[in-house]
């Protein structure tokens, strides 16, 4: 019988043989696509959870959520074949100058792992860049991460090419290690988020979606 116990736990630990493996079996025995990513995105959430609560550290959160990755990978033409669709897209990538990528990367696994569909155009990238996918890939969502207190500066730039693109309905979500809260709102940008987990609750609370996984 497909153990989708253990398939939550392979994820929370970042084993990706048992979660790929589990994946595999639970389909082989016809179960729901559906459920099966239903149980992956509650598990990818206790991480978040217990990354707030200090009792896992990034290590832990990149190797579950590489783990996530690795299963939904085996799940996503199953998805599509049973009409699931994400909820919405978002595009993130690390703003023009920064070439860090490891806290991006984490948003967007995070990001993939509840279920959102998601672009990711690397590092230096140009807030032209930014508009364009987000026009091409109807996002909802532009987020930006920045790791230099030289580089953050450029969201500001970010967020003025999206409103003067007239893109009315996509929010601008900002964060990374030098960005604040309050830096987020003197740029004008929609959102903020301190870390990976918050940043899936932040994004689904600005295109006005419950959270309702698991
Ligand atoms: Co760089 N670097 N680095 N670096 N680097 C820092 C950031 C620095 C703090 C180190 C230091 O001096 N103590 C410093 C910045 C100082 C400052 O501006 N305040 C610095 C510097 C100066 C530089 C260079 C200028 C060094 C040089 O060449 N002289 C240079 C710049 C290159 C460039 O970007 N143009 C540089 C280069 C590099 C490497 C290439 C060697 C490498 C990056 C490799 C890579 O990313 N592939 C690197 C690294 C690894 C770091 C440190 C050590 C680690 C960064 C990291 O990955 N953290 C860093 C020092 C440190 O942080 N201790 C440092 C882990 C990651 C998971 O955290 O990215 O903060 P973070 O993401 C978090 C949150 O911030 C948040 O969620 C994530 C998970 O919880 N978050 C978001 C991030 N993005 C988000 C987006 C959101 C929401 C939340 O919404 C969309």
């Amino acid at each position: 019988m497909a153990d989708l116990d253990g398939l939550a736990a392979a994820i929370e630990a970042g084993d990706r043989g048992s979660a790929t493996g589990l994946t595999r079996e639970a389909l082989d025995e016809g179960l729901d696509p559906k459920g099966i990513l239903a149980v992956m995105t509650a598990s990818m959430r206790r991480v978040g959870d217990r990354f707030q609560r200090n009792e896992i550290y990034i290590p832990e959160m990149l190797i579950a959520a590489r783990a996530m990755k690795e299963a939904t990978v085996i799940l996503e033409p199953h998805l599509s074949k049973a009409g699931v669709r994400p909820a919405f897209t978002a595009v993130i990538g690390t703003v023009q100058g920064d070439l860090h990528d490891i806290g991006k990367s984490l948003v967007g696994m995070m990001w993939k792992g509840a279920a959102i569909e998601v672009i990711d155009l690397g590092t230096n990238v140009a807030p032209e860049r930014f508009v364009a996918a987000a026009r091409e890939h109807d996002a909802r969502v532009i987020g930006l991460s920045a790791l230099l207190t030289t580089t953050m500066v450029g969201m500001r730039d970010v967020v003025a090419a999206v409103r003067a693109a007239d893109l009315v309905d996509v929010k601008v979500i900002v964060g990374g290690a030098p960005v604040t809260a309050e830096f987020a709102s003197q740029i004008g940008a929609d959102g903020y988020a301190p870390d990976a987990a918050a940043a899936v609750e932040a994004v689904k609370a600005l295109v006005g979606l419950a959270d309702s996984a698991g």
